[in-house]
């Protein structure tokens, strides 16, 4: 290991892709996911590059977690829809979904440093505005229990009760000037009334910052652009992210922008804004692209990486604009593309589908901590098992959802964690 592990720092837990990856255009809003429809997806190939990407931020930064996928099909969801087959596929696909990949959504974090009880606090987000994410949080809170079950260290919340609706930590961004010191939570939320859903709502970041026991003065509340919604922006996380000192932010992405950077250098006079103009990258090609769905990675010589999906090397227009950066003397100092194209087909892209959370990684169940043998063995199970190919027309087949279940008991299994099961 060449980073940090007998202290506090930056751990991402990557979503495995889940064996009933598939492209059902649940998410109103969401240009990808609306655009794939209908789709056949690749389930094998999805978790694959998803693993492909943890183990280059393995070697980067020495220490990487992941999350398992949760049970699909849900049958309790099944049944409660009473799907008999009369309604639309929606409700046939909602069961089937392996939308917990995007753990960027599993749960908002507060790390020890910014709570007032000193243990790292995660509220698992609700999810209540689309019915294929909504059925994730109590499967997300087992999982967290056991990962973070060490109460010395970490606090596990309930969810937001609806009607407040909560995406995570796709909506949360932290300031701080190194990851182990007190930071500034800054939430992001959307007022609802537009053509799209406002996913975020502006009650439920204040319920999770007060359960959290944030300091006040440290917590910065902010209103999405509803342009930027109105986009395809669905999360702020589409639109902006942070990583230590830095604010790396497309200038259409708030409501108020130059508010919005007034706000935060009142509770964190160190902001350093990095801000891509529209004329340089349109709010379009952005959401595109998703540029700023970016993994903003501290290295160990204290530079900083930018991980952003293999289309923005593709866009003439966010590639110059990442040459001039790279070129440039400013924080980011490599922009490195990576491939999760079956994943950004629905709207997700390297800052999706992962959860940082900010502690000492031997207080995590070292069971979802990674290592290069870990990555084999991922990498065996998901070859022998995964579904290669799934067509809309197989979603609700028998034959698929025995597959599926025994795929994601194969990785139980090897995992030895077969509590979740
Ligand atoms: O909630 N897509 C996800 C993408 C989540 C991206 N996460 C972050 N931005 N952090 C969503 O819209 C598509 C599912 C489908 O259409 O089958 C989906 O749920």
């Amino acid at each position: 290991m060449i980073g940090k592990t007998d202290a506090i720092c930056e751990v991402n837990f990557d979503g495995i892709v889940g064996p009933s990856h598939n492209y059902a255009g649940l998410s109103l809003g969401n240009i990808a996911s609306a655009n794939h429809r209908g789709d056949p997806s690749y389930p094998r190939a999805a978790a694959l590059q998803g693993v492909t990407k943890m183990r280059g931020n393995l070697a980067r930064l020495g220490v990487q977690g992941f999350l398992l996928p949760l049970p699909r099909p849900n049958t309790s969801l099944s049944d409660t829809l009473a799907y008999d087959g009369s309604e639309a596929s929606q409700l046939r696909a909602a069961p089937w979904s392996a939308s917990s990949m995007w753990t960027a959504n599993a749960a908002t974090v507060s790390p020890a440093p910014d709570t007032a009880d000193g243990t790292c606090h995660l509220s698992p987000a609700n999810l209540v505005t689309m019915l294929h994410r909504a059925q994730e949080w109590p499967d997300t809170k087992r999982m967290l229990d056991i990962a973070f079950g060490n109460r010395d260290h970490f606090t596990i919340h309930g969810p937001v009760p609806p009607t407040f609706g909560d995406e995570g930590a796709a909506n949360h961004m932290r300031l701080c000037e190194t990851h182990g010191a007190p930071g500034v939570e800054v939430f992001v939320y959307g007022r609802p009334g537009g053509l799209f859903p406002a996913r975020q709502h502006e009650q439920a970041s204040r319920l999770v910052a007060r359960a959290h026991g944030l300091d006040p003065a440290k917590c910065v509340f902010i209103e999405q652009n509803p342009a930027a919604i109105e986009a395809g922006a669905f999360h702020n996380d589409v639109v902006s992210v942070a990583n230590e000192r830095v604010l790396f932010t497309h200038a259409e992405a708030f409501a108020d922008q130059s508010g919005a950077y007034d706000a935060i250098r009142a509770a964190f006079p160190a902001l350093e804004i990095v801000e891509v103009p529209s004329a340089d990258v349109s709010l379009s090609e952005a959401i595109r692209t998703y540029l700023f769905n970016a993994q903003l990675l501290t290295l160990p010589n204290g530079g900083m990486a930018l991980i952003v999906p293999e289309e923005c090397r593709k866009s003439e227009s966010v590639w110059a604009w990442a040459t001039a950066t790279m070129a440039s003397n400013g924080p980011i100092r490599e922009i490195i593309p990576v491939d999760v194209r079956q994943s950004m087909a629905n709207g997700g892209g390297p800052a999706c589908l992962r959860l940082r959370v900010v502690c000492d990684p031997a207080t995590v169940d070292p069971r979802f901590m990674l290592d290069e043998a870990k990555a084999d063995l991922l990498e065996k199970v998901i070859t022998q098992s995964w579904p290669e190919q799934i067509d809309p027309t197989d979603i609700g087949n028998e034959v698929l959802a025995t597959q599926v279940i025994a795929a994601r008991s194969a990785l139980l299994n090897a995992l030895n964690l077969n509590e979740l099961k």
